[in-house]
């Protein structure tokens, strides 16, 4: 079976798979480890992880390098976050089939201008496409595609653009006569009120998909309990663990000016050598090394 296709047997199983934000293989791992049913191939990570505010500044070769190195390193299906697909249809057309060779099993692709700006942020410039070209985007992402279990999920950033829900609802089945797989329904309010609202107002055949970073609120119970929304995505989480693990190690240090007392609270190293695969290694060397 195909990544592609276990992915959507698990949704069709459990009715709710979730997805962790991934930025390196060793966060793949982790996840891995951790029990996700898959791999979130976050723009904002990735961003995040070069010190680079997420707007269209990491380039599709750098995503494109991450996403082959974690799937190397994972079984885990992923999903990848192609922001506004680089472009307009032709540049859809040409990055989905190489997130497909790369081993993606999903693009997410979001209804902004190029270049975008992530959504969270307060006061950020956010700018959709019109809805017929936002059409044509994924109509040339699910002709692309080789495999028909790979996903073709189309967001709509209507409540992060503040045009409520009638737009929202209008596009996101506009986005789904389109051709759209599922529907990733946004919002930076702190609250789950639009999510939702969206969720009960939705009547399209195809499920939901939500990202809840700024409405942590909205935990798994209450999502099944909406009854269409079949993906949970933790986009942020990964990075903002190991940020600030490292700020407290690292501070740790400085303060007790020696490495003496932070030792005690991260894993040791024979933890991280059992992450990178040492003892395959160390058996390899004996096989091998004549
Ligand atoms: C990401 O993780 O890159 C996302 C989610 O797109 S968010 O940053 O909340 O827009
Ligand atoms: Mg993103």
């Amino acid at each position: 079976m195909t990544k592609a296709k276990l992915l959507r047997t698990r949704m069709d199983e459990r009715g709710l798979v979730h997805i962790m934000a991934a930025h390196s293989p060793l966060s793949a791992i982790l996840a891995e480890e951790a029990g996700f049913d898959g791999l979130w191939a976050s723009g904002f990570e990735l961003s995040a992880l070069y010190g680079l505010p997420d707007m269209s500044l990491i380039s599709m070769t750098q995503h494109l390098d991450m996403l082959r190195a974690i799937a190397g390193r994972s079984s885990l299906p992923i999903v990848a976050d192609i922001d506004t697909g680089y472009g307009n249809a032709i540049n859809i057309i040409h990055a989905v089939s190489e997130y497909e060779r790369a081993g993606a099993c999903a693009v997410v692709i979001e209804d902004k201008t190029f270049p975008k700006v992530t959504s969270l942020v307060v006061g950020g410039r956010q700018e959709l496409l019109r809805v017929e070209e936002f059409q044509g985007k994924i109509e040339a992402a699910v002709a692309t595609r080789q495999n028909p279990d790979f996903l073709v999920i189309a967001r709509t950033e209507a409540f992060i653009a503040g045009l409520g829900e009638a737009e929202a609802l209008n596009r996101a089945a506009a986005y789904a006569e389109a051709g759209a797989d599922m529907i990733l329904i946004h919002s930076k309010k702190k609250d789950p009120s639009e999510i939702e609202g969206f969720s009960r107002a939705w009547k399209g055949s195809v499920p939901l998909v939500i990202v809840p970073n700024a409405f942590p609120d909205l935990d798994a119970s209450r999502v099944k309990a909406l009854g269409n929304i079949a993906m949970m995505i933790y986009g942020n989480y990964g990075i903002r663990a190991a940020a600030t693990a490292m700020q407290e190690t690292f501070r740790c240090i400085i303060a007790d000016g020696g490495v003496q007392n932070v030792h005690r609270d991260i894993l040791p190293v024979e933890d991280i050598f059992r992450l990178q695969g040492m003892d395959r290694t160390k058996s390899d060397e004996a096989k091998f090394l004549k």
